[in-house]
């Protein structure tokens, strides 16, 4: 049995045992939320011209952005997540998904665990939104205990797809199933990473934006691609499971952008077979 499974002791991690997700949890003020939002925005229109600028908002933004660093280290966050995996986490990645207003993009059918080279299933995604997902603008749909199976994933490539490869899941998803986590900004969810999940086309006159942080456990292995780097953002690593990441200096300083080089580099090859998105 699993640390994940011995630690239903809370609402929170009851309710993620049983249904692989939990949501809304509010996190923050709607203020914080639109704070956050600004200096996203105000990095975009500094720094948004620069391809790999955009990679690395969907790749480890917060070891180059301070506001990114900081939100996930935000103990009514972390506190949450520690519910469920222990008070000691590490931050593997923390990938924002926007859908920018009326536009096609949208989130295949898929399970996040399938491709990530980890030994374990010990793995929570915080969902944080900074503008609203809704039903209209496209927000996360879940199955319900979905987490306990592990299907075959296709990759597809398909363009509108958020995902780095397109993957979906191979086998029919009953659409009746899902639910939608609704949340407001300064709301967040949680996930498991074998929960289904997906997500339609934003149809609002809104970006929809959403940072989605995945914790592990300090206890937590890459099997897969080598010793990965992961950011200690709770608690103490007494494992040294994974290179330690420097929470950055400055907004996108030089030496933080070369940290970030080295590390999303090395993450590539295990998220994409060493090919660049
Ligand atoms: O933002 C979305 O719609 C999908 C996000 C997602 O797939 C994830 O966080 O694992």
């Amino acid at each position: 049995m699993s640390a994940m499974e011995t630690r239903a002791a809370s609402p929170v991690a009851d309710a993620f045992a049983r249904d692989g997700f939990v949501c809304p949890i509010t996190v923050m003020s709607t203020d914080e939320a639109a704070e956050y939002r600004r200096q996203l925005e105000a990095a975009e229109a500094a720094y948004g011209a620069d391809k790999s600028f955009r990679k690395m908002l969907r790749r480890y933004p917060n070891l180059v952005l301070p506001f990114i660093d900081e939100i996930t280290r935000r103990p009514e966050i972390t506190g949450a997540v520690a519910e469920i995996l222990g008070p000691d986490l590490l931050v593997l990645d923390a990938p924002f998904f926007i859908k920018e207003a009326n536009t096609t993009s949208f989130v295949s059918w898929h399970q996040d665990l399938h491709y990530w080279g980890l030994e374990t299933e010990e793995e929570v995604t915080a969902w944080v939104a900074l503008s609203p997902a809704t039903a209209e603008s496209g927000c996360m749909r879940f199955v319900a205990g979905s987490q306990n199976r592990q299907v075959a994933h296709n990759d597809t490539h398909a363009e509108d797809n958020l995902l780095t490869r397109g993957q979906e899941i191979a086998v029919k998803v009953d659409e009746s199933e899902a639910t939608e986590a609704e949340l407001q900004p300064g709301q967040m969810s949680l996930h498991h990473g074998r929960v289904f999940h997906a997500s339609h086309p934003n149809r609002t006159g809104d970006r929809r934006i959403g940072l989605a942080i995945r914790y592990i456990p300090t206890r937590a292995r890459q099997t897969e691609g080598g010793n990965m780097a992961a950011m200690l953002v709770r608690g103490e690593d007494r494992f040294g499971n994974f290179h330690p990441c420097h929470p950055p200096t400055g907004l996108m300083t030089e030496a933080d952008v070369a940290h970030w080089t080295e590390i999303a580099g090395a993450r590539n090859k295990v998220m994409l077979g060493g090919k660049e998105d």
